[in-house]
């Protein structure tokens, strides 16, 4: 292996300035790593040339701007090579953004790889590191996010260029890995993507044969470049990852092509120059060791004392390569910008509102209020008219379905379908891939677009990977899941979502809304959309469920507080009991607190759409909420018993699921599982006798 890298070093061609600059990029990523005693130098090693060649011969990104809104995108998405990003941040000079807490990469952070409080965490950090683009490290996913990025970006230019001003025209590039490749989100996102023929986005493949276990035949046998050319990808290659000009090449092929994604397929040599650990699984990571590093330092001609240096000249390349084509561009941009303004004073408002994560004054104006009706209608439905009510006042508000829309209730009527022809359509078709739509839809989101995704409540597991990414980065997306419960009926115990619920509320910063009637749905609406850095998701019934009379009970914009007192007992009277629900079980708690009323005993029902945005609110409202003195409590939900214990304390009951359920008619299932209006006043009734008694 040696030799097969000092072959390469001979047949290196980029000029000295250039290759300075490459060499630099690689041993601050092995010295980086060597230092933090853990980390991954190999890939940053190999891919250093097409960083390189990318970044200062062809990237239209303007380092000291990295918030400009036409920049083409970098996307990481093998994120355990992020000490070739930071390496490139710092070399390039690119500027913490202003406004945000992203800071610039200092040459101390890259001493400080991995260590507390520097800009350089372990895998890349979307809204902490300025210049990355989003969080990489869970392979596949980086690769699912820049399709997102790319259809917002065509969405953009579809919607905003008009009168031959290119405010947008934007690229995406992607490095990606074997094991990127090996994920299935990436195939369900390359396959959407050659699909709608994103002319757009060009991936450069890692092909270099090797993963953590070992060479890739050991599991990976398929060849890349066919399953890419059936996705209708433009397929191009380059045979050493250390031949810039074949690289320039191949990025040029990809600036040529007006039809279909690129994939340049890269053969490389991890860790490239270590005298033993080249081109082996044990240049994947970890400290490779003083010997490997003197070694590879030789190899590149470097000084083999110096550690963590940039020589002279370097920074300057950078300056005078990207900076000055970067700096020039958006100039350029803002000037067009400027004219298009006074030309297009609405386009130019909501392209702010759309980077800025805004919405238009007066977006609610048209929110659906329900009339109280006792057999109501399923919150889908409900969903479905508000949605509908909030198209047309944010126009960047797109969403869809992976094949569920009818069900969903999620098309946005009279609005195009995102197709190849029309990439300024609002009606996005998924296809049948869950996975590959939560990335797509973060992408999009990084975009600046309002972007949601939908399906039904099970399938949340195929999406989950995104949705907490989408929480740790502070997206503002969300999806609509629904057919929420047991209630899905006949379709049986695949369909049928138990753990979910609770799932979704574990991940950390993410709102699960349940909404307990179609009032409700609307304001959950009115608070997610509101949000600008928090993703949300919804869960919403199949069934339908009472639109509650709202004049005799609280108003529903209780929701914006997670939970509330929807009806309470008589003035001056303590509640015996508090019965809490959340959708299709509200209404069980309803029918349970009137039967008690008419028997003169006083209750409280708290409707509980989201309890992680109930647990934001002071101590002194959940205390109201919930008195700690009133320990009858009766909980009601149609999803795992697990987590309940909280609001119920160790004495209440807890009606909600101990296993999956089945495959029957809803009624027959209510009646097995135990949610009827008798169960539910059964509960309420123990509770109340086994509190008095104390
Ligand atoms: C979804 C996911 N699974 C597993 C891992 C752990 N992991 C990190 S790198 C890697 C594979 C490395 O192979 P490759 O992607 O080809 O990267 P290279 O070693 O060539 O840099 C794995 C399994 C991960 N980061 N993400
Ligand atoms: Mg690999």
């Amino acid at each position: 292996m040696a030799e097969a890298a000092s072959k390469s070093v001979a047949k290196e061609q980029p000029g000295d300035r250039d290759r300075l600059a490459i060499d630099t990029i690689r041993t601050l990523a092995m010295d980086a790593v060597q230092k933090a005693k853990s980390g991954h130098p190999g890939t940053p090693m190999a891919l250093a040339p097409a960083a390189f060649t990318l970044w200062n011969k062809v990237l239209r990104y303007d380092p000291a701007d990295p918030q400009w809104p036409n920049r083409d995108r970098f996307v990481l998405s093998v994120g355990h090579a992020s000490m070739l990003l930071y390496a490139l941040l710092h070399l390039a000079g690119v500027k913490t953004k202003v406004g945000s807490n992203e800071a610039a990469v200092s040459l101390d952070d890259i001493q400080h790889f991995r260590q507390i409080d520097s800009h350089t965490p372990g895998h890349p950090e979307y809204g902490f590191t300025a210049g990355v683009e989003t969080t990489t490290g869970p392979l596949g996913q980086g690769c699912g996010n820049s399709v997102g990025m790319a259809m917002a970006g065509r969405w953009l230019a579809a919607t905003y260029n008009k009168g031959g001003a290119a405010i947008f025209d934007y690229d995406v590039y992607t490095f990606c890995s074997d094991g990127d490749l090996m994920e299935g989100v990436s195939a369900e996102a390359a396959s959407l993507a050659g699909h709608l023929g994103l002319a757009n986005l060009c991936w450069l493949y890692d092909d270099n044969k090797i993963t953590i276990e070992g060479d890739t035949p050991l599991a990976f046998s398929e060849d890349v470049a066919k399953r890419f050319e059936a996705y209708q990808w433009n397929v191009v290659h380059v045979d050493d990852a250390n031949d810039t000009a074949a690289l320039l090449h191949a990025f040029e092929s990809f600036k040529a092509e007006t039809k279909r994604p690129t994939m340049i397929v890269c053969k490389s040599v991890i860790g490239y120059g270590f005298p033993t650990k080249a081109g082996t699984h044990k240049a994947h990571s970890d400290a490779p060791g003083e010997d490997e590093i003197r070694g590879a330092k030789k190899a590149y001609g470097w000084p083999e004392d110096k550690s963590f240096y940039v020589p002279e000249g370097v920074l300057a390349h950078f300056d005078e390569g990207i900076g000055r084509r970067g700096a020039a561009l958006n100039a350029e941009w803002k000037e067009h910008f400027a004219a298009y303004r006074a030309s297009h004073a609405d386009e130019a408002a909501a392209i702010d509102h759309i980077l800025a994560r805004t919405l238009p004054a007066g977006w609610d104006k048209n929110l659906p209020v329900f009339p109280a009706d006792a057999k109501g209608v399923a919150s889908r439905e409900a969903s479905g008219k508000v949605l509908n009510a909030i198209a047309p006042h944010v126009p960047w508000f797109i969403g869809g379905s992976a094949d569920l829309a009818p069900s969903t209730k999620t098309t946005l009527d009279g609005c195009e379908s995102l197709g190849t022809d029309t990439p300024g359509g609002r009606n996005m078709h998924f296809g049948i891939r869950e996975h590959g739509m939560g990335s797509v839809c973060n992408g999009m989101a990084l975009g600046g677009l309002r972007a949601f995704g939908s399906t039904f409540l099970v399938f949340s597991d195929y999406m989950r990977p995104p949705i907490r990414l989408s929480a740790l980065m502070e997206l503002h997306n969300f999806t609509v899941f629904t057919h929420d419960s047991i209630g899905v009926g006949e379709d049986g115990p695949t369909h049928q979502p138990i753990e979910q619920l609770l799932s979704l509320r574990c991940i950390p910063g993410l709102l699960t809304f349940r909404p307990g009637d179609a009032n409700e749905v609307t304001e959950t609406y009115r608070f997610v959309m509101e949000l600008h850095d928090n993703p949300a998701v919804l869960a919403l019934s199949r069934q339908a469920m009472p639109t509650l009379d709202r004049s005799k009970y609280a108003p529903a914009s209780g929701v914006a507080k997670g939970a509330y007192i929807l009806a309470d007992a008589p003035e001056g009277k303590t509640p015996a009991v508090i019965l809490m629900g959340t959708g299709t079980e509200l209404g069980l708690c309803v029918g349970a607190y009137e039967a008690l009323a008419a028997e003169g005993t006083p209750a409280r029902v708290v409707s509980m759409p989201c309890l992680e945005l109930f647990e934001r609110q002071e101590q002194s409202y959940r205390d109201e909420v919930l008195p700690p003195a009133i320990k009858a409590r009766v909980t009601v939900e149609q999803g795992t018993v697990i987590g309940w214990d909280r609001y119920a304390g160790a004495s209440g009951s807890i009606i909600g699921m101990h296993s999956f359920g089945s495959s029957a008619p809803l009624k027959d299932l209510l009646t097995k599982f135990g949610f009827t209006p008798e169960k539910v006043l059964e509960a309420a009734r123990h509770q109340i006798a086994i509190h008095k008694a104390h």
